[in-house]
């Protein structure tokens, strides 16, 4: 406080003084209140004048005032130089410097078999087949019996199963047991594609897994022949693999077709002159394939009479080997970083 004694000088000098000091927004703040706020030195001041004889008072004032005007625009300068200045650290702070090398993102990919299982659906889907799926857990009716699998069939040894609660409940071992869900619930036509996980009690080598892929095919219609069948398949393989692949058709066994068949195609990395992929032979196996079985049709309530059908299943995981030029299954799904990593 400044005491009466003080002269306005040298409360001028102190209050200059101490603004130089300054150095922030806060402490501006501060030196206002304490020199020119209504409880500040300079009002303390001028209260005082009224102490002094009357013929004095003017004087008094005005030089007070004229102090006043000079502190206030003291401390606007200030005000404004204190902003430049934190302007200027801003500035400093926010600098970037544009030349240095961008910080890598790390963007995830598609899982190679994800993708292929997109391109197969897509090529089936612009062939007028509807995406379906089916659970994983099933039911052995669906998995072997209503596919004409009998227990204690033979037939039951091509595909060796994990059982979750034998011996009705098992990890189904192909996408087929979904021809039986998908006929089920609909009046023909019917005309669907099935990805979806299988799992197999095998052991594994390159061309094995015991977790893998498949792609189902179902069409069931009034008149549909194996001419139906053969012209889907060649039309199939002649888009994700070469316009002008060769396919073959030999004679197989599936217990929930008849006639049973399987689809090869001239092997796209040699183009059917023999490479190490298709073993020299110039062919590849790609799916299993027929007609469905008339009692399939009628386990589901149809009437083989009436409509026929016909159905193929592949491994996209080995439609991705070749594709890719991958020479061992367990590639997949090992997680292997180096590997996926080419598929971004
Ligand atoms: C079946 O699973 C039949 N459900 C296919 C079918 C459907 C036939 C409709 C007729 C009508 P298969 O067991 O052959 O068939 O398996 C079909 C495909 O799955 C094979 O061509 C192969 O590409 C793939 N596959 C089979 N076992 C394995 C395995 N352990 N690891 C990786 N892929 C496999």
């Amino acid at each position: 406080m400044a005491s009466l004694a003080e002269t306005l000088e040298t409360l001028e000098k102190r209050a200059l003084g101490d603004l130089a000091g300054v150095g922030d927004d806060s402490a501006l703040e501060n030196w206002r209140n304490v020199y020119l706020g209504r409880r500040g030195a300079l009002a303390d001041y001028l209260r005082s004048v009224g102490q002094l004889a009357a013929a004095d008072r003017p004087a008094a004032g005005q030089a007070a005032n004229a102090v006043k005007v000079a502190l206030e625009a003291a401390f606007a300068d200030r005000e404004a130089q204190i902003q430049a200045l934190s302007l200027d650290a801003r500035f400093e702070a926010d600098r970037i410097d544009v030349t240095l090398p961008a910080r890598r993102l790390h963007t995830g990919a598609l899982h190679p078999t994800t993708q292929i299982l997109r391109r197969i659906v897509s090529i089936f889907r612009d062939l007028g087949f509807r995406e379906t799926e089916g659970p994983e857990v099933e039911l052995d009716w669906y998995n072997f019996e209503a596919l004409n699998i009998p227990p204690d069939h033979p037939a039951r040894d091509m595909w060796d199963t994990f059982y979750v609660n034998p011996p009705s409940v098992l990890l189904r071992t192909h996408t087929s047991p979904v021809q039986i869900r998908t006929m089920e619930r609909s009046t023909p036509p019917v005309r669907v594609i099935v990805p979806g996980r299988v799992y197999r009690y095998e052991a594994q080598d390159p061309s094995h897994e015991w977790m893998f892929y498949q792609v189902e095919g179902l069409a069931v219609d009034a008149g549909l022949t194996m001419a139906d069948l053969k012209g889907v398949l060649v039309a199939f393989a002649q888009r994700i693999f070469w316009p002008d692949t060769q396919c073959k058709f030999r004679c197989s066994y599936f217990p929930f077709v008849e006639p049973g068949m399987e689809m090869d195609v001239q092997c796209p990395i040699c183009r059917g002159q023999g490479c190490r992929v298709c073993k020299h032979s110039g062919w590849l196996e790609l799916l299993g394939a027929g007609m469905v079985h008339p009692k399939v049709l009628t386990n589901v309530g149809y009437d083989p009479e009436q409509v026929h059908g016909f159905a193929f299943g592949m491994g996209p995981e080995r439609i991705a080997m070749v594709t890719h030029v991958i020479d061992d299954i367990r590639l997949f799904y090992g997680n292997d970083l180096r590997f996926l990593q080419q598929f971004g």
